[in-house]
Formats: C-alpha cells, structure tokens, sequence
C-alpha cells in the first residue's frame, strides 16, 4: 500500500522561489512517487542565524511506494542536483532543503532519519502550508495539526497569493 507523505521545501539562495518550483517538479518525476498537491509558497523568516535572506517555503503531498529511507535517498539527491552544499553552520543558507515531514502514520527514528520532523510542530512556515493540503491531519501520536497551529502564531510568514497547486 502506497504511504500519504508530507515533505517541506525551502530554499534562500539562487532564486528560492524557482527553487521550490524545480523541486516540485523533479519530486514529481521519482519513480514511485505520485505528486498530489503542493501549498502556496510563503515568505518566511530565517529560523536560526539572521544574517542570512528570508526563505521561500512550501509543502507538497504525495503518495509513494518507496521506503522512508529510499525516498530520502531520492531527495538528497534532489537537492545535490540543486548546488545543496551542506556547511558546518547549523540552519545556515541553503539553495534547497527538502524534509520529510510525514510518512503515513509512521513513527521512524534511526540513525538517518527521524519522522515526524523533529522541530516541524514549532514551525509556522511548516504547519500553515501543511494544513492548506489538509486542515484534518492527525500527527501519529494523536496530536491534530489544529491543536499545533493554535500554539504557533503565523508570525513571519506571508502566502505567496494563488500559487497552491494540484496534480493528477
Ligand atoms: N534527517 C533526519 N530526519 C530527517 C527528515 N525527517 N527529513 C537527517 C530529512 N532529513 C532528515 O539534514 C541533516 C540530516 O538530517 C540528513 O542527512 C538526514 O539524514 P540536512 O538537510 O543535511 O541539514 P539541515 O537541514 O541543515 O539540518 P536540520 O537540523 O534538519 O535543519 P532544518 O530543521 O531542516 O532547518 N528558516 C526558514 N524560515 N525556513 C526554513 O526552511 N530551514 C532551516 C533548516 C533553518 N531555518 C529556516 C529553514
Ligand atoms: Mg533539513
């Protein structure tokens, strides 16, 4: 059975926003991988270092038969395509950065991968996109994604009007 799965994307280097758009597009490509929707594109704050340039952030959903740990193998990728250059600064600059937010209702944490996403229940740039695709999520320890959004403001993001999108 194909996984519901939830990746966020964010880039600040080399024209995020075509970033984002060219992710879509290579992640839509994947063999395994069926691409349903992606949220609008948001404007956001840098999280971290602030000498940096606010990021283009975005959340798309897919169905896929690949493992958790072969589809990161698969995004990695993406963002190596993409001039990913990974430096010893934390949450420093990035030309792509892509997530795997949720894996169906899995729980998964071994030395490569940690699903959910460690930090995205504190992430208005993560939890507002997410919830454009769908407003009901359930995180799998039971948590509903409107529980989170009511304890994280919108605060330093702003939607890129009309640029949600969804696929066949
Ligand atoms: N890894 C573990 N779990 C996952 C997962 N669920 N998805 C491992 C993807 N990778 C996961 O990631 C380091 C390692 O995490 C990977 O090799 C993988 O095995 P990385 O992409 O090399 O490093 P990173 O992204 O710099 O680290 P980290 O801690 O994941 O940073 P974040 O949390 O991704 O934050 N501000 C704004 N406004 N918007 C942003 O998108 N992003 C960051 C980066 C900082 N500030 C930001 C934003
Ligand atoms: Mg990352």
């Amino acid at each position: 059975m194909p996984e519901r799965c939830f990746i966020g994307l964010g880039s600040n280097q080399a024209d995020p926003a075509a970033q984002i758009e060219q992710a879509c597009d290579a992640i839509g490509q994947l063999p395994g991988v069926s691409l349903r929707a992606r949220s609008s594109l948001y404007s956001s704050a840098p999280l971290g270092p602030q000498d940096q340039p606010s990021y283009i952030n975005a959340v798309v959903m897919l169905d896929t038969e690949l493992e958790a740990e072969a589809l990161l193998d698969q995004l990695q990728a993406i963002e190596c395509q993409q001039g990913r250059t990974r430096k010893a600064e934390r949450w420093g600059p990035r030309t792509l950065d892509l997530d795997i937010l949720l894996f169906g209702n899995q729980v998964i944490d071994t030395p490569r991968l940690q699903v959910p996403h460690y930090h995205m229940h504190a992430r208005p740039f993560v939890l507002y996109p997410l919830a454009e695709l769908n407003a009901e999520l359930v995180m799998p320890n039971g948590s509903p994604l409107r529980d989170l959004l009511q304890a994280c403001p919108a605060t330093g993001i702003d939607t890129i009007a009309d640029s949600a999108r969804t696929y066949c």
